[in-house]
């Protein structure tokens, strides 16, 4: 309980920081995007509005979403094996996503993030044992994940990016789920909600 108020006293007073924060990090497209306010008319268009992805490019990056998605709840969980097993199944996703049918752009926003998540993956499947060195990694593997589904879509699913002032040594990290209520990948089972909901993903 008092780890619960820490948390949500750190989240009230960074509350300023992280919005800054995150729009900095947003300021290319998605101003007022993480409002909640902007939220219920977006919900609205979102089976209207077509994604920039075909159909092929959005299941491939499924199974990077749903490799991502495993190791996050592996973390949320605290375990470190099934991280890393679920590490290399994203390493190997990244490897044969299929490019081909990518226009150019989306094969440049692709490999922008490529090289690098695909490293980070492979570090959390390789580090089975060291929880916090793959929490690290993870830091920059979901930076790299919701620039992905910025370009290419959520694959169908509704995907929700959250964020932890407390994680990565109190810096502050993101990460994406599945699922609106909040499962701290980086924190486990010592503050499993800490952290807000800041934009659902279209
Ligand atoms: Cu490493």
């Amino acid at each position: 309980m008092k780890s619960i108020i820490i948390c949500m006293a750190i989240a009230a007073t960074t509350l300023a920081a992280c919005n800054n924060s995150n729009n900095k990090t947003a300021e290319n497209k998605s101003s007022g995007t993480d409002t909640a306010q902007a939220k219920p008319q977006a919900e609205n268009v979102t089976a209207t509005t077509p994604s920039v992805a075909d159909t092929k490019a959005t299941v491939s990056i499924k199974e990077i979403v749903t490799a991502y998605l495993q190791l996050k709840n592996a973390f949320a969980k605290d375990n470190t094996n099934d991280a890393a097993t679920a590490g290399t199944s994203l390493e190997s996703a990244f490897k044969t996503f299929d490019k081909t049918a990518l226009s150019a752009d989306q094969k440049k926003a692709f490999e922008d993030v490529e090289d690098d998540a695909r490293e980070h993956a492979e570090h959390i499947g390789k580090n089975g044992g060291n929880i916090a060195h793959q929490r690290e990694h993870f830091v920059m593997l979901s930076k790299d994940m919701a620039d992905l589904i910025k370009t290419f879509g959520n694959g169908g699913q509704t995907l929700y990016k959250d964020f932890c002032p407390m994680a990565n040594d109190g810096k502050g990290a993101i990460w994406i789920s599945e699922v609106k209520e909040i499962k701290n990948p980086y924190l486990g089972s010592k503050m499993p909600t800490c952290g807000t909901m800041k934009e659902e993903m279209k």
